[in-house]
């Protein structure tokens, strides 16, 4: 078949959309070389987690996410800097060796995407369209920040801290950025001092990979992932509060107080159960047992209870647990449905519960924009 320039634009615009559409439902499209996650952007790089494919409580690398804004920078550890200035007493310089040897120490952190879910929201949000895969637990190794905010020396007046990627670009659709920019993000004083933020170089035992953010990470357990910045080179301490791009036009969302509505920076996670199995749509056996399994997690506090419905949320069934409750890490649960001799249909729905008693909206909320994604979203099943 002869094809004329025209035809063969429009033959590749095509095929393009379907390998799109083929990578939201997450059935083809091997992220090559990422033979483990779905391919959902390649430049920049967006994979995500098959959820369906949980069963550790540490989330290998291979499988772990990306979120990415700009493309990757490739950063050689021997020239790398990290540098610590602003509102401090003494500028610090730090080379990766400097960093490697000022002493470490190892904390488990489950990272997800504010924009986590994002393809369930309706009407459809813009950005990526996350599925369930957004999500992550690691256990990162590195430097307390705390610790290096004070060889600087902090001044009194400091109220943030701002951390600069050395990934760079411009964003050239509605938000628009002003020209070029890093990825950057700030943390107010308070949480930047807090013993679990990490200034990391290795996830899972090994050194941090280039997608996930090598030489070195800001890890910000029991927060949305925005906040822990990849490719870090600048800790920048302020005195004024920091309404940079990526907590104002991006990852914001408006907090309804008495009278009226403000926009805030997206920050701590939200309680949140997911399910792994069984997947969308998936058709289970009738009159046998059905292990249902998932994780849950809450961000800064703990989570108590997980129930499970399989009647759309009319009645519910405390899940168990089958991993303990480690600080800022998300638990594993399961729990054995005796699925009915007679074929049906059932919707399944999963609800986590924290310490504080805080539990999942059953509504979405679309003053959270396309961030904060964990009121309850089904599982469409039929039984034969
Ligand atoms: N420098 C830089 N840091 C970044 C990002 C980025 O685009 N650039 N993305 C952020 C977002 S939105 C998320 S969810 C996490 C994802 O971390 P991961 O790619 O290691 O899973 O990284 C954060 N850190
Ligand atoms: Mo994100």
């Amino acid at each position: 078949m002869m094809l004329d320039r025209r035809a063969f634009l429009a033959v590749t615009a095509l095929s393009g959309a379907m390998a799109q559409s083929a990578g939201l439902r997450g059935t083809s499209d091997a992220a090559e070389p990422f033979p483990g996650l779905i391919l959902r952007e390649r430049e920049p790089l967006n994979l995500e987690f098959p959820f369906a494919t949980l069963k550790d409580v540490i989330t290998p690398v291979e499988s772990f996410f990306v979120r990415s804004h700009f493309n990757i920078p490739q950063l050689d550890a021997a020239t790398w800097k990290l540098r610590i200035g602003g509102a401090v007493q003494n500028p610090v310089e730090l080379s990766y060796d400097d960093l490697l040897k000022m002493g470490s120490t190892t904390q488990a952190a489950t990272i997800e995407c504010a924009g986590n879910g994002r393809a369930f929201l309706i009407p459809k949000a813009k950005g990526v369209l996350w599925e369930t895969g957004a999500v992550g637990n690691a256990e990162w190794t590195g430097v307390s920040l705390n610790k290096l905010l004070e060889h600087a020396g902090v001044k009194q007046d400091a109220v943030e801290v701002i951390f600069t990627g050395a990934d760079r670009g411009e964003i050239t659709e509605e938000p628009k950025s002003p020209g070029k920019i890093h990825f950057e993000r700030s943390l107010p004083i308070a949480k930047a001092k807090s013993a679990e933020v990490l200034i990391a170089f290795a996830m899972n035992g090994k050194p941090l990979t280039a997608e996930h953010g090598f030489p070195a990470r800001v890890i910000v357990p029991g927060w949305y992932g925005m906040a822990s910045v990849k490719w870090l080179t600048e800790i920048t301490v302020v005195t004024t509060s920091f309404h940079g791009f990526w907590q104002t036009l991006e990852y914001s969302y408006f907090e309804k107080m008495k009278d009226r509505s403000t926009l805030v920076p997206v920050t701590e996670l939200q309680v949140k159960a997911s399910i792994a199995r069984p997947a969308q749509r998936e058709v289970v056996p009738t009159g046998k047992s059905y292990r249902v399994f998932g994780a849950a997690w809450a961000g800064e506090e703990e989570v108590t209870k997980v129930e499970v419905s399989t009647d759309a949320g009319t009645t519910w069934h405390e899940a168990s647990f089958v991993s303990p409750a480690v600080p800022f890490s998300w638990r594993l649960w399961e729990w054995d449905w005796s699925v009915p001799q007679k074929p049906q249909k059932y919707r399944l729905m999963v609800k986590a519960t924290d310490r504080r008693g805080r539990t999942q909206p059953t509504e979405r909320d679309a003053n959270r924009r396309g961030y904060m994604v964990n009121h309850l979203v089904p599982v469409d099943l039929a039984s034969t």
